[in-house]
């Protein structure tokens, strides 16, 4: 009887700590599916789907299929938090591809760190994310790489520039750290900074910010924002009158954005990550599918996410290699598919891309897009030279 009761205790106590991956190979995908921040987090989903669908057509991981499992982060930190821990303890992903903004993920990421689960930040821009720890990479470039070269094409366009007036949104992490870029490149390229305003992501009414800009004269405006916010800000400056050039930042990279700001939309300057006509062969297949799908041109933020999955998906075959991945204890699987991540290289549509020391992407180009409106809600960003 003492021999059956602790036999069986010791099967119980060995099954909980090795506990197999389950097939196919679950993938968590934590994206603002619904909120303000779900105009970024609809294009995550259909990257990572497209992804998923496209990955497993050509024999997923070793002949298993993988299986996204989506958690629904909505727009704030509570939201990434409860993802992330399902994700974690119920659905038992390998990894997770999440969350949308930095913002969510200072919060969101420690807890994925310190359970050992690989997270890959898909659209995460503010600098320090990968920093939060060592199982905490992204595929999304930091406003470092990214904000000056918006600035530098706005010169490009108009070498008379002078004046700027920054606006940013001071309750979002990476909106504070994208404007900090944006300031002091503005000062490196001797531009001056007649005033500096500030915003919150959930205003709507921005006449106080937009009387201050005009009240300045300035030739340049520079927004960081998120996409409904900065919308409506475009919107009200042009209303208001001014007519200079407008640089939007990386919340302003979305088509969704265009029924909030409409016709006035048209015009601004946008850098970006990722672009339709990026030469690789993998962004060729991944470009085309999504048209073939969407009638359009693949967004950045779908093209971000599809590269996140993309990264689990070949990191996880070379383990495969080593060891079937059914045969893996889960937590030991975590820790050697992050260590395999960091080292791999990538043939992605973003480009080839790999992982710096801690884990953020190396990515070869960038590029700078201005918006150019049909109509009221249709329009296209046409990438600049
Ligand atoms: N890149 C931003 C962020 O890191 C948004 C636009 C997704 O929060």
């Amino acid at each position: 009887m003492k021999r059956t009761l602790s036999l069986l205790l010791l099967s119980a106590l060995s099954l909980a700590a090795a506990q197999k991956v389950a097939t196919p190979i679950a993938i968590g995908i934590a994206v603002a599916q619904t909120s303000n921040a779900s105009l970024f987090g609809q294009e995550q989903v259909i990257g990572a789907k497209l992804a998923e669908k496209f990955l497993n057509a050509r024999g997923g991981v070793g002949g298993t299929p993988i299986k996204l499992v989506f958690q629904d982060t909505s727009g704030d930190e509570a939201g990434a938090i409860n993802a992330f821990q399902n994700l974690i303890s119920k659905d038992n992903v390998v990894g997770i591809v999440g969350p949308t903004l930095s913002q969510q993920a200072f919060s969101a990421d420690p807890i994925a760190d310190r359970a050992k689960v690989p997270v890959i930040g898909p659209s995460n821009t503010a600098k320090g994310i990968p920093q939060i720890g060592a199982y905490i990479s992204r595929v999304s470039a930091p406003v470092t790489a990214i904000a000056p070269n918006a600035l530098k094409q706005a010169l490009k366009i108009n070498p008379k520039l002078k004046k700027v007036a920054v606006l940013y949104a001071q309750n979002d992490a990476f909106s504070t750290s994208e404007t900090g870029i944006f300031q002091q490149t503005a000062k490196d390229l001797d531009l001056n900074i007649a005033t500096v305003q500030k915003f919150q992501t959930t205003d709507n009414d921005f006449t106080t910010q937009v009387t201050a800009v005009l009240g300045e004269n300035v030739d340049l405006v520079i927004i960081s924002g998120l996409a409904n916010d900065s919308g409506n800000l475009i919107k009200q400056l042009r209303q208001l009158g001014y007519k200079g050039l407008i640089v939007g930042g990386n919340g302003l990279n979305s088509s969704s954005m265009f029924p909030i700001c409409g016709q006035y939309c048209d015009g601004v300057i946008v850098a970006q990550a990722y672009s339709p006509t990026q030469s690789s062969a993998a962004n060729q297949l991944f470009a085309r599918e999504y048209k073939a799908q969407y009638k359009k041109d693949p967004p950045q933020f779908a093209a971000q996410a599809y590269t996140g999955v993309q990264v689990f998906v070949d990191a996880l075959k070379v383990l495969d290699h080593k060891r079937k991945i059914a045969d893996w204890d889960l937590g030991e699987l975590r820790v050697a598919l992050n260590k395999q991540i960091l080292i791999g290289k990538y043939k992605t549509p973003l480009g080839e891309l790999s992982f710096d020391k801690d884990g953020d992407i190396v990515q070869q180009a960038f590029y700078v897009a201005q918006i150019k409106m049909k109509d009221a809600k249709n329009g296209t960003f046409v990438f600049l030279k």
